[in-house]
């Protein structure tokens, strides 16, 4: 086994991925108009805010991801939902790692709902991508989401620490994770996460200030960084938001200070 190589997406130990598929998860509605429905609009914020990875679909690696977007590492999703796939989550694969690679992909990733009656169904799923893709060298980014029948509460710290911990068991070398407004629990999600890169999902849109306020809390718990996607691309300023962010994750900054130097 080769092993991945995580310095293609990581800067100094930390990491800002820009996230574009939910298009195919929440569909072209609400969360889209039309700037940013078009995927160059997105590539060229992560170009030009020089993010150290952008996460989407193989058809837009196919139809977007050339030229002078290469110098941006690609993430490649392996499975998506829709929302219409409204009973028990599950999100299966629909393209390989092979494929990915040959798309330029420095890593790839998967979403798996712990907690839904299918688990075990994507936890096979996700084994294969981790062995397929150490073996090529690259790291696999899980979208951990507890999710379904069994899960009571999804954003307890309880259950995102077993999210990322199963995550971790699994051979994940990144776990993207919800946010919980708790200090003690953001540092217990981040221990049981172990060895593996841990970082944060965004969620909807909300103000600069309330989102750069998420982000320094998670990196204070010592989180590696964020894959997020709404809270940029749907900004008026995404490459001041995009500043702002790199205060906090890459120079330790408070939210307020990251705020201050972010023109608006
Ligand atoms: P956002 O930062 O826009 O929330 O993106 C993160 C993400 O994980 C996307 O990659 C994905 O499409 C979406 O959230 C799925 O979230 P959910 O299933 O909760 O709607």
């Amino acid at each position: 086994m080769k092993h991945a190589k995580l310095n293609e997406i990581f800067k100094e130990g930390k990491t800002m991925i820009i996230a574009y598929d939910q298009g195919f998860e929440h569909g072209p509605t609400s969360d889209f108009n039309e700037k940013n429905v078009d995927p160059n609009y997105i590539m060229d914020i992560a170009l030009e805010g020089r993010y150290n990875c952008v996460a989407v679909q193989s058809g837009i690696a196919e139809k977007y991801y050339f030229t002078h977007y290469r110098e941006v590492p690609l993430l490649v999703k392996l499975n998506a939902k829709t929302r219409f796939d409204s009973k028990e989550p599950v999100s299966l694969q629909h393209t390989s790692v092979k494929y990915a690679v040959e798309l330029g992909a420095k890593a790839v990733g998967y979403t798996i709902y712990l907690g839904s009656d299918y688990e075990q169904k994507m936890f096979k799923e996700f084994g294969k991508i981790v062995e397929d893709a150490h073996t090529a060298g690259i790291p696999v980014i899980c979208w951990m989401y507890p999710r379904g029948n069994h899960i009571k509460d999804e954003t307890s710290v309880e259950t995102i620490a077993y999210g990322v911990r199963v995550a971790m068991e699994l051979g994940a070398d990144v776990i993207k994770t919800k946010f919980v407004d708790d200090m003690q629990g953001l540092k217990w999600i981040r221990k049981c996460a172990g060895r593996s890169k841990l970082v944060l999902a965004g969620g909807s849109k909300q103000g600069d200030l309330d989102f750069l306020k998420m982000v320094e809390k998670v990196i204070h718990a010592g989180f590696d960084g964020i894959a997020v996607g709404r809270n940029v691309w749907q900004s008026e300023h995404p490459l001041e938001i995009t500043k702002g962010l790199k205060e906090i994750i890459f120079k330790g900054k408070s939210a307020e200070e990251a705020f201050s130097k972010m023109k608006k």
